[in-house]
C-alpha cells in the first residue's frame, strides 16, 4: 500500500512477521520511475541509522521494496502503540532523495501469559460477600485488541472474577466473593484462571489457583449424647471409671482442640467425681455411700480453644450393697419379770432398723433361747417380747436374732 502526502514522502504499511522477500510495495513506481530508467538511476536506500536498513532491500531489477529481515513487532517497539521504519531513497542523474516510512501493523502472534502458573490464595471462611482478592496479572506482548483484554474463571458457587487496571495501564484479575464460604463444607477450591487477548481469533493463557479457605471457630463442640447414664456400686473403689463423655468439633486446630470439665455444680458433687480434661473420662474420687445419697447428675462441659461451650448430662444411679447389718435397739426393759405376770405381759420393746434398701433392707427377727417368750411385731420395726406362758420363777436368757 502506498500513500504519497508529498512529492518526497512514502509510506507503506506491513504487518509483522512476513517472510524474508516479501513485496513491501513497489517502490520505484511509486517514485515515478520506470523500469527502463532504473539502470541510470542507480535507486538505492539510505539511513542514518544502519540498523533501518537491514530489514528492507529494493530489487535494482524490479525497483520493488521486499522484506529482507525478520520484523518483530514486539521486539522493534515494544509497548509503543505505532512502529515504523523510516529510511531515505537516494537516486541520481538528477540526484534527488525521496523519504520512505514503513509502518509495522501488530499481529496477534502472542497469548496472553500469567508470570506463575499456579497461584495459592487464602481466605478466612468468615470473609463476607462482596470482599475482593487481587490475584496476579498476565502479560501480553502484542499491542491493542491484540493486548490482554480480560480474565475469566471457572464456574463455581464462591467467586466472580473482574479486571482492575493498575495506574500503569496493566489489566489484573480480581476475585469477588459472591458467597459465604463454609470451611467445613469446602476447605479448598482449584479454580483455572483465563486470560484472553482481543485478536480475532482471541489467544489465551491460564493459570490454576489453588484458594485455601482458612477456619474460623464457627462450631461449638458437639457431645455425642445429650444425657449419659451410668450406675456405680455403693462399694466401687476410688478411681473406678463412672464413664467416658465424648464429643466432636469440625472446626480444626485449635477451634477444635476439646477439653473436658464440670458445669456449676454442687461442691459436694464437684469433690465426688473427677474428670480427665482430654479423654473426657469420669472417675470416682471419693467413696459413695447409697445411704446418703443414691444418685448423682453431673453437669458435664466440653470447650473448644475458641471458647465455645457445650454441655449434656451425666447421670450416675448408686446401686446398694448390703453393707449394713440390721440395728436392734431395745427401748425399755422389765426386769424382772413377776412369776404370776399373765400371758402376753410386755417384756421388753425393740425396734430394728436396716438402712440398706430392699431386700438388703428387710428385716426378719426371731428370739432364741428356751424362755417361754414370743415376739410380737407392733409398729414398722418395733417389735414387744411378750410373755407366752406361765412363767417358773427361775432366771431366763433370751436374745433377739435378725
Ligand atoms: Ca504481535
Ligand atoms: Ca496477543
Ligand atoms: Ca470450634
Ligand atoms: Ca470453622
Amino acid at each position: 500500500m502506498c500513500w504519497r502526502a508529498a512529492a518526497e514522502r512514502l509510506r507503506y504499511t506491513i504487518p509483522e512477521e512476513l517472510g524474508r522477500g516479501s513485496l513491501v510495495g513497489p517502490l520505484a513506481r511509486d517514485l515515478g520511475l520506470s523500469p527502463a530508467d532504473l539502470p541510470a538511476r542507480k535507486l538505492r536506500l539510505a539511513s542514518a541509522a544502519k540498523r533501518q536498513l537491514k530489514y528492507f532491500t529494493v530489487s535494482g531489477e524490479s525497483g520493488n521494496l521486499y522484506v529482507s529481515e525478520r520484523l518483530d513487532r514486539e521486539e522493534m517497539c515494544g509497548e509503543a502503540a505505532s512502529c515504523s521504519v523510516s529510511f531515505e531513497a537516494l537516486v541520481q542523474n538528477p540526484l534527488n532523495v525521496f523519504h520512505v516510512q514503513v509502518a509495522i501493523q501488530d499481529i496477534n502472534d502472542n497469548a496472553p501469559r500469567f508470570l506463575q502458573d499456579n497461584f495459592q490464595l487464602e481466605i478466612n471462611e468468615l470473609t463476607s460477600p462482596g470482599a475482593r482478592l487481587a490475584v496476579g496479572v498476565a502479560e501480553d506482548a502484542d499491542v491493542g485488541s491484540n493486548s490482554l483484554q480480560g480474565y475469566e474463571l471457572e464456574a463455581n458457587g464462591y467467586f466472580a472474577v473482574e479486571v482492575k487496571e493498575s495506574p500503569d495501564g496493566s489489566k489484573f484479575a480480581e476475585l469477588v466473593l459472591r458467597r459465604a464460604l463454609d470451611r467445613e463444607r469446602e476447605p479448598s477450591l482449584r479454580l483455572v484462571l483465563t486470560a484472553l487477548d482481543g485478536g480475532d481469533p482471541p489467544r489465551s493463557g491460564t493459570a490454576q489457583l489453588c484458594i485455601n479457605v482458612t477456619d474460623a471457630n464457627d462450631n461449638a463442640p458437639v457431645f455425642v449424647q445429650d444425657r449419659y447414664r451410668a450406675s456405680l456400686r455403693e462399694d466401687a473403689p476410688l478411681g473406678s471409671t463412672v464413664l467416658n463423655v465424648s464429643a466432636s468439633d469440625p472446626d480444626v486446630g485449635t477451634n477444635a482442640r476439646i477439653t473436658y470439665g464440670f458445669g456449676k455444680m454442687p461442691a459436694k458433687v464437684l469433690k465426688k467425681f473427677t474428670v480427665h480434661a482430654e479423654s473426657g473420662m469420669i472417675t470416682l474420687q471419693e467413696a459413695l455411700d447409697f445411704e446418703d445419697t443414691r444418685g448423682y447428675t453431673l453437669l458435664m462441659e466440653a470447650k473448644d480453644g475458641g471458647g465455645l461451650v457445650a454441655q449434656c448430662k451425666v447421670e450416675i444411679e448408686v446401686l446398694d450393697v448390703n453393707d449394713n447389718a440390721p440395728e436392734i435397739t431395745i427401748l425399755s426393759v422389765s426386769s424382772p419379770v413377776p412369776e404370776d405376770a399373765p400371758v402376753g405381759t410386755v417384756v421388753a420393746l425393740l425396734n430394728v432398723k436396716d438402712p440398706d434398701s430392699m431386700e438388703n433392707g428387710e428385716v426378719s427377727c426371731e428370739l432364741s433361747g428356751e424362755a417361754p417368750l414370743s415376739l410380737v411385731a407392733s409398729s414398722i420395726g418395733s417389735y414387744k417380747v411378750v410373755t407366752a406362758s406361765a412363767l417358773d420363777p427361775r432366771h431366763w436368757c433370751w436374745r433377739c436374732r435378725t
